[in-house]
């Protein structure tokens, strides 16, 4: 494990749709993955939503049904993560592209969706986000304004902002520690991420994926398997390492 990360380090950690695979929902670009069926142009785009409103709605009442269907659960990769927030004594944030429930169900809390959830909808009327977990469609009614017609899934398209920029920008540039999990690295600005906390916080980057993704050669370090496999052991040495090391002797901070 690496020496040089303080004691009471920050840790930012990005996760992907490679983390939630082994729980039974599908990648984006793997062989047998959701681009592979679907096009992005017809269903995660604003203008697809003012085209054909009703598709996109059928695309994402279908990723919500199989989320929500009986047997999908947090892995040990899931949990791994939300034991690493409980017991790291320094700053633990978490980041997803993941639009699913499943770190919230594995107990994480410093967490930030910045693709959005697909168990909340969002008003167009009256920009209200609340639950929303069941079917979407056309005649769905705000419970905020009460207007019909306008509600869609609480997610980002392409071309949209993603949430919390902010928040996340200001955590890469302060910590010690970037993870990648799960993460193919080809869609911004979150396959920026590695860079950002490298030149800004010249932080150590790792990737924790089942191959190389194309980001692999901008990380210090990778390890490659099953993210139930090595996002466990990788946390269990982490921790490992900061029960022996006492925290006065670590701080780089200090010098
Ligand atoms: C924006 C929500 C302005 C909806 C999603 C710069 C250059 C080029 C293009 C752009 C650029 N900047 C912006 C763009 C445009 C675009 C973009 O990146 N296009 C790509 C296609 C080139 N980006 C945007 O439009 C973004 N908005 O840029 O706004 C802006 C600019 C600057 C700063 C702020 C704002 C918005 C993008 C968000 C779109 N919404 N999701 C939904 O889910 O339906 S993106 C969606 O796809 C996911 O959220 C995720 O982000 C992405 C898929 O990636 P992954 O999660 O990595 O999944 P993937 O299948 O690709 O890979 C899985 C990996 O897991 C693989 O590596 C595999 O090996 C591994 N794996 C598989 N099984 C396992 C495993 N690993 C471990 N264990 C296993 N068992």
């Amino acid at each position: 494990m690496d020496a040089t990360l303080p004691q009471d380090g920050r840790i930012v950690i990005l996760t992907g749709a490679g983390i939630s695979r082994e729980s039974g929902l599908s990648t984006f670009r793997d062989a047998d993955g959701i681009w592979s069926k679907v096009r992005i142009e017809d269903v995660a785009t604003p203008q697809a939503f003012a085209r054909d409103p009703a598709r996109v709605h059928e695309f994402y009442n279908a990723r919500r049904a199989r989320l929500l269907a009986g047997g999908i659960a947090p892995n040990p990769a899931h949990r791994a993560l939300a034991r690493l927030e409980a017991e790291w004594p320094g700053e633990v944030l978490l980041v997803t592209q993941n639009i699913d429930d499943l770190h919230e169900r594995a107990g994480s809390r410093e967490l930030v969706h910045m693709h959005g959830e697909i168990l909340k909808g969002r008003c167009a009327a009256c920009d209200r986000v609340g639950a929303w977990p069941k079917t979407m469609s056309l005649e769905s009614v705000c419970p905020g304004c009460g207007a019909a017609g306008h509600m869609r899934v609480h997610v980002v398209w392409f071309g949209e902002m993603p949430f919390e920029m902010e928040r996340i920008y200001g955590a890469l540039a302060r910590c010690d520690l970037f993870i990648s999990i799960g993460t193919s690295g080809g869609v911004y600005p979150a396959a920026g991420f590695v860079q950002e906390a490298r030149f800004s916080a010249g932080a150590r980057t790792v990737e924790l994926n089942l191959e190389r993704s194309h980001g692999a050669d901008l990380f210090d370090a990778g390890r490659y398997g099953p993210a139930s496999e090595i996002v466990p052991a990788y946390v269990e040495a982490l921790l490992e390492s900061a029960s022996v090391r006492p925290r006065a002797m670590t701080s780089r901070r200090q010098s």
